[in-house]
């Protein structure tokens, strides 16, 4: 019987889906819950480079389940996003219509390809019984606040009752900017004042904040949702404007966020980007005290050591002092100043740092080392969000005071010294004090030591941690995603009630914002909380159902609650999750937060969702371009492109041949444009350019898994894709090695096939010693090549096993057998189909992947290198079984060495078992 791998691959992707193996629940065995990032479905389906990571898990779920563990293994959908509501707004076919028609094809794709999700599992972001829980969570941040003394969320409630019972003069708040008020005064405030103080504490609240607005797009986009002004996706213009946005608290995280860091099993890179978007700061705040006024400035610095450095301060322009300290004649010059930095972005001001400005506000500060006197001046490029917003100008060690010293003509003074350095200013983190009175000779961190005590004593200062971590922006002024449980009564944002959770998305005729630039949720008729009260109208961004996901897989249908906990408590964290690189500081971050925070209220047992992960490598397609002669539609090939100006243009792959020939015929039909193109040759041909670059539909360089699976079986695909290279790294695709694992594979079928008749058969023979070996050798290597993800080496040793037993005509099914188990997690249909003529009604993964027996695979023989009197002359094979006294003789009386000692006197023989053996001789 030939291999037919469409039969197999069809009958058993039936069979499992009707027997629903993958099925798991909660058992005696021990756990293991590997997951994988969930996509998001786009029209465009799967192309071969998505499965890279899904295949992987696949393969290290099935091992794991063949090892006796209970293997959660969910897949679902993370539905809510842009381009669903893009192509709403071009076709006017609501979202969730072409979002059902993309997740069915993503479903089939996926099972097409053998992966062993329990699809009884699977959730959809965007389905209101998933996203009533999303709501939820969200209620549940709105209605706590962090206790920094405690260092957890807790209820506000709490806060609520302290603020009735003692106002907020006592607690320390985390230098929240609130006004002092008493028991009496809070009682006093209407509701709006109420929340407007509330909203300082809430985890989740309102800000006035500047945000990357694309109005092309009609929304708000996250950080890394922009790339140098444009947005990732649409490559949209992005502007900077202030809004009123719901935020969430992060940054109250920031601590548990960096230490946690360390107890999971995570790339070091990976580790790394968190640790720099979190960003630590380890400094001082120091007080100075303006000029004949009892106004102190603090000002945030990292090096103190550099205090007697200091020749001026810098405020930002937005600094709340600034109006009261500054002289009267400089007044118009400092708001005009102002108002003209308001115009501008955060990112703006960071992108012009060569092009510094500011203004002097006539103020002066003391020096509260020096007493020296200093100018106060007001400039862009000391953030306000950062530190106190005001700095200590050292122009000597600092390269931005340098250049705004330099351009304002301001005094700078060197205060550490390091030989052979006379560049300016001087930054370098070592060397010695200058200049600096009692820290002279000094190096950096003695200075720092001596004055952060002098400044602590004399109440000068305090040690500071500052975070360069930003809240996070939580609203889009969207239509597809997640409606807020808010309503505003009298402008009060409060809270949906649990029971009327979930606040479904309503209809709405255009997904457009409205013409005053509302949202799109605006448009909804009639669209009250209680019928009364205006919902808010904007929506959760994407990272909202994707921070928390992985707990609801455990339970998808609970009505409830949002898990069960005796579920949760089997099942735990996620053991392994695979994904792309890109969600380093986004979902990663943002799932971690929420974790944290389920974790405060004792929701869930666990405060870090995923123990260990890993980043699958990115497929790389290979792109083709034509270039377009300027100005006319005439195309000439790449050898002579040279010779004219040009534009390069990607070309449809399935529109070049082998050799990178274009076919011109497609090529014209393809596209209207193109009915009428010209063309100059090389020779008769038009050879295209080529590239590697991300396989991605904009290329047009994607390949898709169905047309592999058709061409060449799903199992082909699967184990060509991992035999591509190791798991974690970046590699091209090629098609040409996929023929050589088919081949593999058939190869590894006729194992089991008579080669008289086709027909199955296995031989009940006692296999040989070596073909033991052999077996013993592979289960070894493939095992821990698993346990280590390198994927592809397990295949290679597969391919030279099967070789050997070709070779050796071996057909043994005591040989044959565990091979099969052995391959199940790599191609489980072929595996399957064997496995069944093998064991009837059995079925792969309820077996046992195979052990090895070490004895067997102890080497009989130890191959020692000799040497004399140190030197190494020759090596000799001993069985390892031999005494020492034994192998003295054997090596004394061997030729070789013979030849090495005649006439001299054997002093002493060393033997280093297993290892080396030293012959000293006089
Ligand atoms: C004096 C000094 C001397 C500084 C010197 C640096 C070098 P990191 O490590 O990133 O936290 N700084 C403080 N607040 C700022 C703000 N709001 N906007 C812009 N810059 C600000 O950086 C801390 C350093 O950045 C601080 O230490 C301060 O400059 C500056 F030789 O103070 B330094």
């Amino acid at each position: 019987m030939s291999y037919n791998f469409k039969k197999i691959e069809k009958k058993w992707a039936n069979k499992w889906e009707e027997e629903e193996i993958y099925k798991v629940q909660k058992n005696n065995k021990p756990k293991f819950y590997i997951l994988d990032m969930f996509p998001y479905p786009s029209g465009a389906g799967l192309h071969v480079g998505h499965p890279l990571g899904y295949i992987g898990s696949d393969i290290y779920a099935r091992y794991k389940r063949l090892n006796g563990f209970n293997v959660l293994h969910p897949m679902g959908f993370d539905s809510f996003g842009l381009p669903a509501e893009q192509y709403a707004i071009l076709t006017g076919q609501h979202p969730a219509k072409t979002t059902k028609e993309n997740i069915k094809k993503y479903k089939q794709q996926l099972k097409s390809l053998g992966l062993s999700f329990d699809w009884t599992k699977e959730i959809k972001t965007s389905d209101p019984k998933y996203y009533k829980w999303t709501q939820w969570i969200f209620s549940k941040l709105f209605n706590s606040y962090y206790c920094f003394e405690k260092n957890k969320a807790i209820n506000i409630n709490l806060l609520i009752s302290n603020f009735e019972k003692n106002g907020n003069e006592i607690e320390n708040y985390n230098n929240e900017k609130v006004e002092l008020f008493s028991a009496q005064e809070w009682k006093g405030y209407t509701e709006l004042k109420k929340e407007n103080i509330l909203q300082k504490f809430r985890l989740a609240f309102l800000s006035d904040t500047v945000v990357n607005w694309c109005p092309d797009l009609g929304t708000v986009l996250a950080n890394d949702e922009v790339s140098e002004g444009l947005s990732i996706r649409g490559g949209h213009v992005v502007y900077q404007k202030k809004m009123k946005q719901w935020c969430l608290r992060i940054s109250a995280y920031a601590d548990r966020l960096l230490s946690g860091l360390n107890i999971i099993d995570w790339p070091n890179s990976l580790k790394e980007q968190q640790r720099n978007w979190i960003g630590k700061s380890h400094g001082f705040t120091i007080k100075f005290r303006c000029l004949n006024s009892k106004i102190k400035i603090p000002v945030f610095t990292t090096r103190a050591d550099t205090i007697f450095g200091v020749t001026f301060l810098v405020l930002s322009p937005d600094h709340n002092i600034i109006e009261e300290i500054v002289e009267s004649k400089f007044f118009n010059n400092v708001k005009e100043y102002i108002e003209l930095s308001r115009k501008k972005s955060e990112r703006e001001k960071i992108a012009n740092i060569n092009d510094f400005s500011g203004v002097f506000t006539g103020a002066f500060a003391i020096n509260p080392i020096t007493s020296e006197k200093i100018p106060i001046w007001i400039s862009d490029y000391v953030l306000s969000a950062y530190g106190s917003g005001a700095i200590m100008a050292v122009p000597g060690h600092d390269a931005r005071d340098f250049r705004f010293a330099t351009k304002f003509k301001l005094n700078i003074k060197t205060v550490i010294q390091k030989s052979k350095n006379d560049e300016k200013p001087f930054l370098e983190k070592d060397g010695s004090l200058i200049n600096s009175e009692y820290l002279n000779d000094l190096n950096i961190n003695e200075a720092s030591k001596k004055i952060k005590e002098i400044l602590l004593e004399n109440k000068f200062g305090d040690v500071t941690i500052n975070y360069k971590m930003r809240d996070a922006i939580f609203s889009r002024q969207r239509y597809w995603g997640e409606p807020f449980p808010i309503y505003y009564k009298d402008n009060v944002p409060s809270l949906v009630k649990e029971g009327d959770l979930p606040v479904t998305l309503p209809e709405i005729e255009s997904y457009l914002p409205t013409k005053e630039g509302q949202p799109p949720l605006a448009r909804a008729k009639n669209w009250k909380y209680k019928s009364k009260y205006e919902f808010e109208q904007s929506t959760m961004p994407g990272w909202a159902g994707s921070s928390w996901y992985f707990i609801r897989y455990l339970d998808p249908e609970n009505k409830k609650e949002f898990v069960n906990q005796e579920l949760l408590n089997y099942w735990q964290n996620v053991d392994l999750y695979v994904g792309g690189s890109e969600h380093a500081t986004g979902h990663l971050l943002y799932s971690r937060f929420w974790t944290k925070f389920l974790f405060d209220f004792g929701l869930i047992p666990f405060d870090e969702p995923f123990k260990k992960l890993i980043n699958q490598g990115m497929i790389l397609g290979q792109s083709f371009f034509v270039y377009r002669i300027k100005n006319e539609n005439k195309y000439v090939s790449y050898n002579l492109k040279n010779k004219y100006q040009t534009t390069q243009i990607h070309v449809d792959i399935n529109l070049v041949q082998k050799g990178g020939e274009l076919d011109i015929k497609k090529f014209k039909n393809s596209q209207n444009s193109y009915n009428n193109a010209e063309f100059i040759l090389e020779g008769s041909k038009y050879i295209c350019g080529t590239a590697t670059e991300k396989m991605s539909k904009s290329f047009f360089n994607v390949v898709t898994p169905d047309s592999v699976i058709d061409e060449f079986g799903a199992d082909s695909l699967r184990m060509h894709e991992m035999f591509l290279g190791p798991l974690t790294q970046h590699k091209p695709w090629n098609t040409d090695g996929i023929t050589g694992v088919a081949s593999f594979l058939k190869k590894f079928w006729s194992l089991f096939h008579s080669r008289d008749n086709g027909e199955f058969y296995l031989e009940n023979i006692k296999p040989t010693k070596d073909e033991l070996i052999q077996l013993h050798k592979t289960i070894k290597k493939i095992r821990t090549d698993i346990e280590s993800f390198s994927f592809n080496t397990s295949i290679s040793s597969f391919m030279i096993f099967v070789n050997y037993l070709k070779k050796n005509k071996c057909y043994k099914k005591e040989i044959l057998e565990p091979l099969v188990l052995m391959m199940s997690p790599f191609a489980p249909f072929i595996c399957e189909e064997i496995w069944e003529k093998i064991n009837k009604n059995d079925r792969t993964i309820y077996n046992e992947f195979p052990q090895y027996d070490d004895s067997l695979l102890i080497d009989k023989n130890i191959n020692y290198p000799i040497a004399i009197n140190g030197k190494k002359k020759t090596n000799i094979t001993i069985e390892s079984n031999i005494k020492e006294n034994e192998i003295e003789k054997i090596i004394l009386n061997h030729n070789e060495i013979k030849r090495h000692i005649i006439g001299k006197k054997v002093l002493k023989m060393i033997i280093v078992p297993k290892k080396i053996i030293n012959i000293v001789v006089k």
